[in-house]
């Protein structure tokens, strides 16, 4: 079976978790891409929060499968002189490097046009080109900070809180890996190539969407219905931090299940879905709320949420979290388990669907990696360990065209 991205060549000058995640995607699904590292080192996260001594760190094997690994010292004469060929030979090349350094470099816009007019330019950066922070280097949770995630995470009584979830950084690569889709479309139609850039601020702004409708409601009537502050508590100008309350049109909660006082993961999240009243009555034993008026309709159930998710814990509480989901599933109540990493690395339909996968690695032996979130009809995808730092540079000079003379004196200059 061809892979859809078969015959894509991507020169990947990534680091960190933003690129290396969109560049990872792409070669699942067939692209070849060419990770370029500087000779010695490589990525940081090869040595990053290691577990293995001299092994590389899962921080990278997790963001690097699938890709090649060339060396190259581009602050090199030689260095340069292959990044020219590949760039001549390449359809995209992805970047996130601080502000600036592709052009310290040499390797403007214009010139890489220059070598290749038909090149697809992506990066990430911190802030889109023009903010006034454009200049700024960004991590995770710096960009959670700045893209209005962290201001509207957490409990309205403690700080600003950042999410686990990498909304900066593999959220931004996912992003990209969509302009880069695009900006090949559109590259089969006009044969030119563009530049396409993600900024961090933006694609968390992007997935933070419905705070900033949030905002304009609360501009306009003063309050948010669905918050845990509605309708006992005060509200500022600014949208507030909701804890676990539901963010759409449903109020839900983290319930506590049998076990909470020593499983720090024995709890449920419960969805109150309004037209699923009647079953959630039924479901937890109190079948008079469903006519009552006072517990009837959205609005009549507001003021009394917490007294409901209290008496739902009451239900919960002979119940573990799998059995609580196996009985409320039957009356269609939107819900699931809080599943620990553990629970999740060990759960036999995301083993199946390839959704965690196990992968053997040169050094490491094997280890679990997140595949594919995407599954297509037509497309196996085989996830594959990372490579080694080098593993491939020989190889993909001699691609270029290099001789073994020439590469041995590449080598020997440490130009790779
Ligand atoms: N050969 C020679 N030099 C190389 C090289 C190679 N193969 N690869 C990188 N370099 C050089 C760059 O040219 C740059 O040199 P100068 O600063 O002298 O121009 C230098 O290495 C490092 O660049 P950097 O600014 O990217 O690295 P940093 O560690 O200081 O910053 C980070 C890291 C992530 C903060 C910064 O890259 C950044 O802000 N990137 C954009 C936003 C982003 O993607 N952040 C998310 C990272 S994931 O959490």
């Amino acid at each position: 079976m061809t892979k859809a991205l078969e015959g894509i060549k991507i020169i990947d000058f990534t680091h960190v978790q933003a690129g290396p995640a969109c560049t990872q995607l792409l070669a699942w699904y067939g692209a070849d891409v060419i990770k370029v590292e500087r000779p010695g080192s490589g990525d940081v996260t090869r040595n990053q929060l290691r577990d293995i001594p001299d092994a590389d760190a899962l921080y990278f094997t997790m963001l690097n499968s699938n890709k090649r690994s060339l060396t190259l010292n581009t602050k090199t004469p030689e260095g340069k002189e292959v990044l020219e060929k590949l760039i001549r030979t390449s359809d995209v090349m992805v970047e996130n490097f601080g502000p600036g350094a592709l052009d310290r470099m040499g390797f403007s816009w214009d010139r890489i046009l220059e070598l290749n007019p038909k090149m697809i330019l992506a990066s990430v950066k911190g802030f889109s080109e023009g903010h006034h922070y454009d200049d700024l280097k960004v991590y995770e949770n710096v960009a959670q900070c700045a893209g209005g995630a962290a201001s509207t995470t957490g409990w309205w009584d403690g700080p600003p809180t950042v999410s686990a979830a990498a909304l900066g950084d593999s959220n931004t690569g996912m992003h990209l890996a969509i302009g880069i889709l695009t900006a090949l479309r559109q590259r089969d139609v006009t044969g030119k190539g563009q530049k396409v850039a993600c900024s961090m601020q933006d694609s968390v702004l992007n997935l933070c969407r419905v705070k900033l409708r949030d905002q304009q409601r609360l501009d306009r009537l003063g309050y948010l219905e669905e918050y845990p502050q509605y309708p006992h508590g005060e509200f500022s100008d600014v949208v507030p931090r909701g804890g676990n309350a539901g963010g759409g049109g449903q109020p839900g909660w983290v319930l506590k299940c049998k076990g909470w006082e020593n499983d720090d993961n024995a709890y449920i999240y419960f969805t109150i879905q309004g037209h699923a009243w009647a079953p959630i009555c039924d479901a937890i034993g109190k079948p008079e709320w469903k006519e009552d008026p006072e517990y009837k309709t959205a609005a009549a159930r507001q003021p009394h949420i917490e007294e409901i998710y209290a008496e739902i814990e009451k239900w919960l509480a002979d119940k573990t979290k799998f059995e609580a989901v196996d009985i409320l599933r039957k009356f269609d109540i939107p819900c699931a388990p809080v599943l620990s990493m553990k629970e999740l690395a060990a759960d036999k339909s995301l083993r199946e669907s390839g959704t965690i996968v196990e992968v053997a690695h040169k050094k490491r032996g094997k280890y679990l990696t997140v595949g594919s979130p995407i599954k297509f009809s037509e497309m196996d995808i085989e996830v594959t360990g990372s490579p080694l730092l080098g593993e491939h540079t020989d190889e993909v000079l001699a691609e270029l065209g290099y001789s073994d003379d020439r590469i041995a004196a590449m080598h020997e200059a440490d130009a790779v």
